[in-house]
């Protein structure tokens, strides 16, 4: 084998999206709550659970839907957040629009008998806040590493900010929040974080985690590090992904209405005065008349497609293009990856084990997202050994000893022909650290290599074959 080190531009992945489960009225939502059940939201105001091989459940989680405004597109029932306790404390949250057009996270408890229903009984009223205009209510729920729960609320809507929102400290429109379901501060019905940025400061609200957002529809934190990717929907020209790296300490001010994405929007908005952070990926509207409305996505941290590793996947609504966003070498890039029918995706969500998956609403179908380099990909969840997960159809085809190790592995391919097959070695962001070709005969073929030169942590060996690429994963002590 031939050392060579290359960029991660060489290791896209042929993305697709393959079909996983369907029957949805307008999903919007996929969740899990740390077991291999997927929880389908639909705007319509109905949670859906779908088992690992995508089967729909037969009744509804949750059905609230007598309790959602739904008239406007931006309306309904729009986001779910799993307690980071929920085994123990079976509580849930939900983000909707309620029939006089506010919007509300609600507490919820699963039934104490079944754990494939909610006791609807059990809502809990612990956020109210007043909806200007019916558009751009956020809508996201997601509990940091940190254990709060953070909250995204758009500008209120109409458009180009008309009050300013965005950068007012005083209201959560146009805000990302940060708040403690588990205590309580003074009379609200959840703590303040006493680390959050604006405690303390007369005329600000001590819920505040981030401002200057105009729809930030779907934010979501890297399951490895932390890390916050922000999508923030556009008013005119521009949409943009947000980064904020898991060392911030909030108060970051993403810029609108001043800023539409790097560009100057707007003057005399800039109350808060703190200085715009602008984001690290932006695109052009197109001249259709769904111009453009990104999606936020994932980070991915699946173990079943190494080139994916460590790329923010993301979409938009209008267009139906998936591109991805990461580092190379210190410099942010943001590539196409391939245009997706049949569009008006709206949300994407992670399984237990990693694996990414994208709502439709026009077809109302949960697809999962696959690197067709890899064959016959598995979401079935398998076992809480990570080293079970990965391709095991391939298993018997590829196979890596001793694993873990600090020395030299032992790699084992079967064969049917004479045939010389590419073979790359990459890290657990997709760089390639090893590349060349074996020659291999028909029968069993055995090879070393040494990893004396490999840093610790989370490797892939990678044979392109005819029928697609065979993986296993190996770790280096
Ligand atoms: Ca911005």
């Amino acid at each position: 084998m031939t050392a060579a080190v290359n960029g991660q531009s060489d290791l896209l992945p042929k993305f697709r999206l393959q079909d996983f489960s369907s029957g949805y009225d307008q999903p919007l939502g996929i969740v899990n709550c740390g077991d291999s059940r997927l929880f389908i939201v639909e705007r319509t105001g109905r949670i859906w659970i779908c088992d690992s091989a995508g089967n729909k459940s037969a009744n509804p989680f949750l059905d609230i839907s007598d309790s959602v405004l739904t008239a406007d597109d931006e309306q309904g029932l729009l986001g779910l957040a799993f307690d980071p306790d929920y085994s123990a404390n079976r509580k849930f949250y939900i983000n909707y629009i309620s029939k006089t057009g506010n919007s509300r996270i609600s507490r919820f408890k699963v039934s104490l008998n079944n754990p494939d229903s909610a006791d609807r009984s059990t809502e809990y009223l612990l956020l109210h806040l007043g909806q200007p205009f019916p558009n751009h209510n956020g809508g996201q729920l997601q509990f940091g590493p940190d254990g709060y729960l953070y909250a995204s609320f758009g500008d209120g809507g109409d458009a180009a900010d008309p009050f300013n929102n965005g950068q007012d400290l005083n209201t959560l429109l146009g805000k990302i929040i940060r708040i403690d379901v588990h205590n309580t501060t003074g009379n609200l019905r959840y703590g303040i974080p006493p680390t959050n940025p604006f405690v303390g400061m007369a005329g600000h609200r001590e819920e505040i985690w981030a401002s200057g957002l105009r729809n930030p529809w779907r934010f979501t934190f890297d399951s490895q590090n932390g890390n916050m990717w922000i999508g923030d929907v556009g008013q005119n020209n521009w949409e943009e992904i947000n980064f904020q790296p898991s060392t911030s300490t909030g108060g970051e001010n993403y810029g609108w209405g001043c800023w539409e994405g790097a560009h100057f929007f707007k003057s005399n908005c800039d109350a808060s005065n703190i200085p715009p952070v602008f984001p690290v990926a932006e695109y052009p509207h197109t001249t259709s008349a769904c111009s453009g409305s990104i999606i936020g996505g994932y980070v991915y941290r699946g173990q079943q497609f190494p080139r994916l590793m460590g790329k923010y996947i993301y979409t938009d609504f209008c267009t139906g293009v998936f591109r991805t966003v990461y580092k190379d070498h210190d410099v942010w890039v943001n590539r196409y990856l391939r245009t997706e029918e049949p569009f008006s995706y709206t949300s994407f969500g992670e399984n237990m084990n990693g694996d990414l998956f994208v709502s439709s609403a026009s077809s109302g179908e949960i697809y999962a997202i696959v690197d067709s380099t890899i064959i016959t990909p598995s979401f079935t969840a398998q076992s809480e050994n990570q080293a079970m997960r990965i391709n095991s159809a391939n298993d018997g085809r590829l196979l890596l000893y001793p694993n873990p190790n600090t020395g030299e592995f032992t790699v084992q391919m079967s064969a049917v022909k004479e045939e010389t097959l590419p073979v790359t070695i990459v890290n657990h962001v997709g760089q390639v650290i090893l590349s060349g070709n074996r020659s291999l005969h028909e029968g069993i073929n055995e090879w070393s290599f040494s990893i004396l030169d490999l840093k610790k942590g989370i490797y892939f060996i990678q044979v392109q074959t005819e029928e697609g690429t065979v993986a296993k994963k190996f770790s280096v002590q």
